[in-house]
């Protein structure tokens, strides 16, 4: 029963196009060894001062992962342990606040993260949340404004990072903004650290004096995180993980990343990262061509925001209709949204996914006459199914013999 609902969802991951930016398929190689032994060892600490024996050659799996994070983002420290991108941003504020302090980061309805201060979240329950926002015109980030609100409330943490913001962020002026007030600065790059590896996004260090990343969006690793930063601040960021935040660390999970983050150095990853830009680029174009109002007019990244606002659909009944047609996005806020996050005015979508499928900018700008097609009535479940068959990703014929 429970493996016969695995096959359905591996099948569904085949069968429908999956949209949703912050998603992508991992390689088997990574999903094979998260499927390991490794699974079973407890491995509280860190290699070489573990209160647990028999730590032999999991002290080499995380040291190789350690080593592979520092070789592929060009830091001098990396810890590898957060099983989440949320638990290695509330360890970085662990680090270095203390409750009540004044952290500020994007507001999230302008398209930053819940763990940069949202009210509803423990950043925005533990500590001073300072939200800043995008240009209500351009709907860009605004250096000066996000610089007269640090000077007017001295954060000690600013957050640069974002899970709806389809633009380059520049880093730089972030850090002379930091600098200003005498703030920690951190890079959330989980959406776009893919980019950053390939050279695709500038990168946030040395800007940055602390970078998190999730390792499973552009980076198409497995679902966890890792934290880099300074040499300086290693002694900290540790300690905050493990015994701060975090029990045993997922060996088995680590070792994937360590796996992700040897593809992500070949030039086969380098060319991804390339064709995920154009294909979003090509995603703009054709929504541009067939009427669509795109926050910010356009992407450099991976991903797209539309405003659905003149076409007679909010974003939720948008994504929900597109699923009937086995197309698969975000319902999403804009900046300034009028309706409420339950019935947000936007969908959000993306090109990993896709890109990892093979598709290139022809199928891209199909895949937007689709989705322009399905949001008028018309059912294209038909055109979805064709072109997701062309483009296999998983067989679960050999996910069961792999079993
Ligand atoms: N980072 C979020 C996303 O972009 O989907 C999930 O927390």
């Amino acid at each position: 029963m429970l493996e016969d609902l695995i096959w359905k969802e591996i099948e569904r991951q085949n069968k429908e196009l999956g949209l949703i930016p912050s998603e992508n398929y991992a390689s088997e190689r990574v999903l094979k060894i998260m499927g390991t032994p490794l699974s079973n060892k407890y491995a509280e600490g860190y290699p070489g001062k573990r209160y647990y024996q028999g730590m032999k050659w999991i002290d080499e799996i995380e040291n190789y992962a350690i080593e592979m994070a520092k070789r592929l983002f060009k830091v001098p420290y990396a810890n590898v342990q957060p099983h989440a991108g949320a638990i290695a941003n509330l360890a970085v504020y662990l680090a270095f606040l203390s409750p009540g302090d004044p952290l500020m980061g994007m507001a999230l309805d302008a398209g930053g993260h819940l763990t940069h201060g949202s009210k509803v979240n423990f950043s925005g329950k533990l500590y001073q949340s300072i939200p800043y926002t995008v240009d209500p015109e351009t709907e860009l980030l605004d250096y000066d404004e996000i610089k007269k609100l640090a000077l007017a409330h001295k954060p000690k943490l600013i957050i640069a990072g974002y899970s709806a913001y389809p633009r380059q962020v520049d880093f730089k002026a972030f850090r002379e903004i930091a600098d200003e007030v005498g703030a920690i600065l951190l890079a959330d790059i989980s959406h776009i650290s893919g980019l950053v590896v390939a050279g695709e996004h500038p990168h946030p260090y040395p800007y940055a004096d602390v970078i998190t990343t999730t390792t499973h969006k552009t980076l198409r690793g497995p679902r966890g995180a890792i934290i880099l930063a300074k040499e300086e601040y290693g002694k900290a960021i540790d300690k905050a993980v493990f015994p701060g935040l975090q029990g045993g660390p997922l060996e088995h999970v680590i070792a994937a990343k360590a796996a992700a983050f040897e593809e992500a150095q070949t030039q086969a990853f380098k060319e991804y990262a390339k064709q995920v830009r154009k294909n979003a680029k090509a995603m703009e174009e054709t929504f541009k061509d067939l009427g669509y109002r795109l926050v910010s007019d356009g992407t450099d990244t991976h991903l797209l925001l539309i405003d659905l606002r003149d076409k007679g659909i909010n974003g939720k009944e948008a994504a929900v209709l597109l699923e009937k047609n086995g197309i698969i996005v975000n319902a999403n806020s804009i900046p300034f949204d009028p309706n409420p996050p339950t019935k947000p005015s936007g969908i959000r979508l993306g090109s990993p996914a896709i890109t990892t499928r093979g598709m290139g900018e022809a199928e891209a700008g199909y895949i937007v006459e689709l989705i322009d097609q399905a949001l008028q009535g018309k059912d294209v479940s038909q055109e979805v199914q064709e072109l997701t068959q062309q483009f296999p990703v998983y067989e679960v014929e050999r996910w069961k013999k792999i079993f």
